[in-house]
């Protein structure tokens, strides 16, 4: 049988093979990409969280009050549309339910729009921030995020290439149509489904 480099590496790590996409190969360090630098924060008294847009009752969120929420963590792999895959990485911090309590989407709403530093945006459908292994993460691979990975708060999207996992989180944004993101009007997938590899163009 036919075997890939990429997929002997995979079993030679002792994972199932399955679990990597087409044209991925397994990488066993966490890899750092972003466009621009990474934020840095001196400290998080001015941080806030806000959800707006197609909801019933806007809110903004100070670091405080982010950190009363309920928290849950769980453990996925990640796939970057420029072929590395990360398995098994551990996540903690809040899931978009306890936000959703807060804010009340409106029926209507079924995008989302992450808002980042320095203007970084990525789209998703509403449902993909609602799975159960979705996550606003503070925490990855056991330890506080390092500032290149998003600290203090990342969005971590499972079942989409890594693109929209926005770092450094700043805003979430609820809206009845889709609104393509950063990386979407630059010309990538606006599913971006590691599985069907949709990479670039719709
Ligand atoms: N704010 C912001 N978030 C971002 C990006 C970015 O450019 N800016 N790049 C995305 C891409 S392409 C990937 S692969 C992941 C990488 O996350 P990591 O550096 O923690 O591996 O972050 C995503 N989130
Ligand atoms: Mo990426």
């Amino acid at each position: 049988m036919f075997r890939s480099k990429a997929e002997q590496k995979v079993r030679d790590a002792g994972y199932d093979p399955a679990r990597l996409p087409p044209g991925q190969y397994l990488t066993e360090k966490w890899p750092v990409l972003h466009a621009g630098s990474a934020a840095r924060y001196r400290d998080l008294s001015t941080w806030t969280l806000r959800v707006f847009g197609d909801v019933e009752n806007e809110i903004e969120l100070s670091w405080a009050q982010f950190n009363e929420l309920p928290r849950t963590s769980n453990v996925q792999d990640i796939h970057c549309v420029t072929r590395w895959s990360k398995f098994d990485t551990k996540f903690e911090g809040v899931h978009w339910r306890e936000l959703a309590k807060l804010a009340r989407p409106n029926p209507t709403a079924r995008f989302v729009i992450a808002h980042a530093e320095a203007g970084f945006t990525a789209n998703v459908p509403l449902a993909f921030l609602e799975q159960d292994d979705a996550l606003l993460a503070t925490h990855g691979d056991g330890e506080v995020l390092e500032p290149d990975h998003g600290y203090p708060l990342r969005l971590v999207i499972p079942g989409k290439y890594f693109w929209k996992s926005a770092k450094w989180l700043r805003g979430i944004e609820l809206s009845s149509i889709d609104k393509p993101g950063f990386w979407e009007r630059y010309g990538y997938s606006n599913d971006a489904d590691p599985w069907k590899e949709e990479r670039y163009g719709f």
